[in-house]
């Protein structure tokens, strides 16, 4: 397992209480609705988030993308596939009580609630977001990582692939009536990718319990993919012996593959990924290897074609 260096990271003690969780909930739901609101008068976004007062820039020096944009510019098909439109979509969507199951092949499976996570000690992990659709941010999250979860259930050698599911709720998410996706949205890792100690599941950020359109109650984060491998809402981790399918491998098979490690010398069919638009700048930026996680991640992919295995 390889370490990231502490200078990378800000831990922190904090204890999401249910209390708490259903308060900035709806302090989120309020700021939402306030902004509709004001639509067309007061295009100022706010900087931070209130209570925020970690780092303001990531271990590069960019800085944090404004809490604004990173709460009403998200990609969440299962709402909407205008990135504006989702924040003001999910205010219903139900997420208390929620339990994650995570089985397959495992000693010790388990059914979790959110609760219940709160035994693996959140941190603060600012990380790169880039997007395959050649956007970027630089988002606070509030997390542990993956490998604490998965060694409390202990997998079995047998176990090489990690399958992540979304939560099927057609009632409260208006897109999955349609067929614009196959769902429940899937993803998947290989085991190494899963065990990494970069690889976060995702309860909160900027300082708060996570937005509901950013993911809520818990997302997946690996800052070294693109954006999409961040499954949201995430209900069901299954150990598996082999590769999972994914949501957007289903939907084009050519254009998004299982590995989608950020790779700016590997065109996507459709356009260019050699540069990046970072949300709340003007210039264009040069799209880093690993997005910019190579030191840490190049040696899990040592002798795999990274053109082949996009
Ligand atoms: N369940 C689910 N998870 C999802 C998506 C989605 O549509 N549904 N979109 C993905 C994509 S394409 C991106 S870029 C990120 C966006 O996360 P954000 O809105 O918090 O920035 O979520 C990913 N996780
Ligand atoms: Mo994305």
């Amino acid at each position: 397992m390889v370490k990231i260096d502490p200078s990378e990271i800000t831990p922190k003690h904090l204890y999401l209480s249910r209390r708490q969780f259903i308060d900035s909930a709806g302090a989120v739901v309020v700021g939402a609705l306030a902004l509709a609101a004001c639509k067309g008068n007061v295009p100022t976004a706010t900087t931070s988030a209130p209570n925020y007062t970690g780092p303001t820039t990531d271990e590069l020096g960019a800085s944090l993308t404004s809490f604004q944009d990173i709460t009403h510019y998200n990609n969440y098909y299962e709402f909407s596939t205008n990135k504006e439109s989702v924040a003001n979509l999910v205010t219903d969507f139900p997420i208390s009580p929620w339990s994650i199951e995570v089985s397959g092949l495992v000693n010790n499976p388990k059914t979790y609630t959110i609760e219940d996570l709160q035994k693996f000690q959140p941190e603060d992990r600012i990380y790169r977001l880039r997007c395959v659709e050649a956007w970027s941010m630089v988002i606070p999250w509030i997390g542990f990582p993956l490998h604490m979860l998965l060694d409390d259930v202990q997998p079995t050698s047998e176990a090489t692939f990690v399958q992540f599911t979304s939560i099927y709720d057609p009632k409260d998410m208006p897109l999955q009536g349609s067929n614009l996706l196959n769902w429940p949205y899937v993803e998947g890792l290989r085991m190494d990718e899963a065990m990494h100690d970069l690889t976060l599941m995702v309860t909160g950020m900027y300082g708060q319990t996570l937005p509901k359109q950013d993911g809520a109650p818990i997302r997946l984060v690996v800052p070294w993919k693109y954006g999409f491998k961040g499954i949201k809402a995430i209900i069901k981790i299954e150990l598996v012996n082999f590769q999972p399918s994914t949501t957007w491998m289903q939907a084009a098979p050519d254009e998004y593959g299982f590995y989608a490690n950020v790779n700016p010398n590997v065109n996507h069919p459709r356009w260019s990924q050699a540069t990046e638009r970072r949300i709340g700048e003007v210039a264009r930026m040069k799209t880093l290897m690993f997005n910019g996680y190579e030191k840490e991640v190049a040696s899990l992919y040592v002798g795999m074609d990274l053109k082949k295995n996009f």
